[in-house]
């Protein structure tokens, strides 16, 4: 039998991929290469201890409240520790914004680097082993290194983004991210403890017809919003909404769709914050050929003004978008 047939090829390991596609990076010293290999590497921790949540004492809540109020889950704070470490201890990264800190974290390093992340995502989910995700985004410092952090460091405009990227700890765990040219997907291989490269140059359908939103919200909704949702139902679309942004965002970015959270009558601004959720998934989306906005704007391109800003999200194919934005 022929050998090749016999040593199938294993693929492109995400440390050769990062590698081979430095040196488009601006002014690439290899750092953010390295900055994403930790980003991987925590998120390996991480998988670990969600793939085993239901037979140690990490589940449920820990009895304290997160910035924006929400119950902090065992596993939100462990996975913030899993972070926080993994990012400060390379020295690329200046400053830490994270769901899980009310204030930004300065580092007191001469990085680079900014990061913005929401460790765990959905983190509701995990007691009922429901998919959950990690979002990061990456910024370059603005400040001169040896200066003090400032804000024009910290609340930086979702363009000013050189990387982003989430983790989806699904029925397979995958890592999604894009440095401005493109996105790929890599699916851990836990037998090896690798990512490998398993959906290279990911393109969003124009169009789709599944539409994620919490429609038991739906009396506090827009009128605009109201008459999508019932476009939807007249064009006979899918609902699916998994109550977790990434499964539903990694499901529509694969088969085209929409996810919506639009402003309701309890969260004028909606649910979703600008800085760790929107920012990174509106440059992925972009990059795949789709769209983000806020349901005016392109999410990208809005001042941030305060670390744990909520923003109406609405994101997906570019086609789907444009009609929301109509309605
Ligand atoms: P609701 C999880 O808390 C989250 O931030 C997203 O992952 C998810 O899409 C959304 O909130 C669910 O919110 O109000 O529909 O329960």
């Amino acid at each position: 039998m022929e050998t090749s047939r016999i040593a199938l090829p294993i693929g492109t390991a995400l440390d050769r991929f990062i590698k081979n596609n430095q040196d488009q990076f601006q002014y690439t010293t290899g750092e953010l290469s390295q900055l994403l290999r930790d980003i991987a590497l925590a998120s390996k921790v991480v998988n670990r201890e969600i793939n085993k949540a239901g037979l140690i004492d990490i589940m449920g809540a820990i009895g304290s409240q997160n910035s924006g109020g929400e119950q902090q889950q065992k596993l939100d704070v462990l996975a913030n520790i899993r972070f926080t470490r993994a990012l400060s201890k390379g020295g690329e990264v200046c400053a830490l914004i994270s769901e899980e800190t009310e204030s930004y974290v300065d580092l007191n390093n001469e990085g680079k680097y900014v990061i913005a992340i929401d460790p765990l995502d959905g983190s509701s989910n995990i007691d009922v082993n429901v998919s959950i995700g990690t979002i990061f985004s990456i910024y370059r410092r603005k400040s001169k290194i040896g200066q003090p952090i400032s804000e024009q460091d910290i609340l930086q405009k979702g363009e000013e983004q050189v990387a982003a990227g989430y983790i989806l700890y699904g029925s397979s765990t995958m890592l999604v991210y894009t440095t401005g040219h493109g996105v790929n997907g890599f699916t851990h291989e836990p037998s090896l403890g690798e990512y490998f490269l398993s959906h290279p140059d990911m393109i969003i359908p124009q169009d789709g017809k599944i539409y994620s939103i919490n429609e038991g919200l739906s009396n506090s909704f827009s009128p605009g919003i109201k008459k999508y949702l019932q476009y939807c139902k007249d064009q006979n679309y899918t609902a699916r909404y998994i109550g977790s942004l990434i499964a539903d965002f990694h499901r529509n970015l694969l088969k085209g769709g929409i996810y919506l959270y639009p402003a309701t009558s309890k969260d004028s601004n909606g649910k979703l914050r600008l800085m760790y959720e929107c920012n990174a998934l509106a440059f992925i989306v972009e990059q795949a050929g789709g769209k983000g906005t806020n349901g005016k704007e392109r999410i990208l391109a809005i001042q941030p003004t305060s670390l744990h800003q909520r923003t109406p999200f609405y994101v997906g194919s570019w086609n789907m978008v444009d009609k929301v934005e109509n309605f």
